[in-house]
């Protein structure tokens, strides 16, 4: 028998119970899943960063923490967590994000506020193709990866960028210091989907804003910390950055004081960009308990010096 123990806000129990004891049971695991093993008795934990555990020295015995979540800030640094840790990697969640990325590149790219806010007169402004109009993505894992391609096959000219190099049909591929200032200055929408690292924070910056064409748009699924607040706000002041969509702060929620909330050029959306769906995940999970059993390597392992 498997004990696997389940550490996620109390909520989450309620929906991934009866996934997760399906997928263990499709993938022919005899597991124990519960929310109160002993400590010392837990083979694995599914695990939420905002769970109320964060001491993990008394679990002795326990092979990996697998997190619910994409991003791991929150627990990369715990000191107690000397066991495997695994990022999610989800389906589910990587749908939800091309379409929430994809669907704001097209708000942006079409105009749709402009539409909306003249709907008292025939003023026909026709948008460009999207061939026409260069994206680009900061960060090209599981999500920005995904985002990146689905831009390309909507038709628009896509740079992605990310630490190592990379080769990916369909988009020009920078990496680096180097290759960031080439990323972004043709971009006419930049979508951050970076983790929020030492080496990340403030990618956004006074310097990095100014290399965009003016007028750029940043859309910001990624994390807060990607974004030097200060500077976009002056960016978006000086019509250097025509808008913004923010999905992730570093406060959450972001406090109802923030001049995010009251900028004309800001949309706020509450960190919904996209979830962990129960069911894919929980076949994700059983399917690294499973490669854990058979004492093969795991899937999606956190690199602890990288921070992801
Ligand atoms: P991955 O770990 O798969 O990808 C991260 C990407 O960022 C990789 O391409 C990586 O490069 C690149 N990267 C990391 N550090 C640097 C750096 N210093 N310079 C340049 N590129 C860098 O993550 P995911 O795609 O799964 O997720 C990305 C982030 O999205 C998560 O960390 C999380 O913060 C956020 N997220 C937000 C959600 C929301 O609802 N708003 C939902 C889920 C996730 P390389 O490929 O070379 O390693
Ligand atoms: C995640 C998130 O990291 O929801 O999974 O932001």
């Amino acid at each position: 028998m498997i004990n696997v123990q389940f550490a996620a806000l109390p909520e989450r129990w309620a929906s991934y119970q009866a996934p997760l004891r399906a997928a263990f049971a499709e993938a022919g695991l005899e597991v124990d899943l519960r929310l109160d093993h002993a400590p010392g008795e837990v083979d694995y934990v599914v695990y939420a960063p905002n769970s109320e555990l964060q001491d993990f020295t008394p679990y002795t015995r326990c092979k990996a923490v697998l997190s619910l979540w994409a991003g791991v800030e929150k627990i990369v640094g715990n000191q107690t967590l000397k066991m495997p840790l695994c990022r999610m990697v989800d389906p589910g969640l990587t749908a939800g994000m091309v379409e929430w990325v994809s669907g704001h590149v097209l708000r942006y790219h079409l105009g749709i506020d402009r539409t909306i806010r003249t709907q008292d007169r025939w003023d026909p402004v026709v948008p460009p193709l999207a061939e026409e109009r260069p994206v680009t993505v900061l960060g090209l894992g599981a999500l920005g990866q995904a985002c990146a391609q689905m831009l390309a096959k909507l038709g628009f000219p896509v740079t992605g960028w990310s630490r190592s190099e990379k080769s990916i049909d369909g988009i020009t591929c920078r990496h680096g210091e180097p290759g960031l200032r080439a990323a972004l200055s043709a971009a006419e929408i930049v979508i951050l989907l970076l983790p929020d690292t030492p080496a990340t924070e403030n990618t956004l910056n006074r310097d990095t804003l100014a290399l965009l064409p003016r007028g750029a748009r940043i859309i910001n699924p990624g994390r807060g910390p990607l974004v030097e607040d200060d500077a976009l706000l002056a960016a978006l002041d000086s019509g250097q950055i025509g808008h913004a969509t923010l999905d992730v702060f570093r406060v959450e929620p972001l406090p109802l004081d923030h001049p995010y909330w009251a900028h004309p050029n800001v949309t706020v959306t509450p960190h919904i960009a996209a979830e962990t769906r129960a069911i894919t995940a929980a076949r994700v999970i059983a399917e690294n308990i499973r490669l854990g059993e058979a004492g093969q390597p795991l899937r999606h392992q956190v690199d602890r010096n990288l921070g992801y």
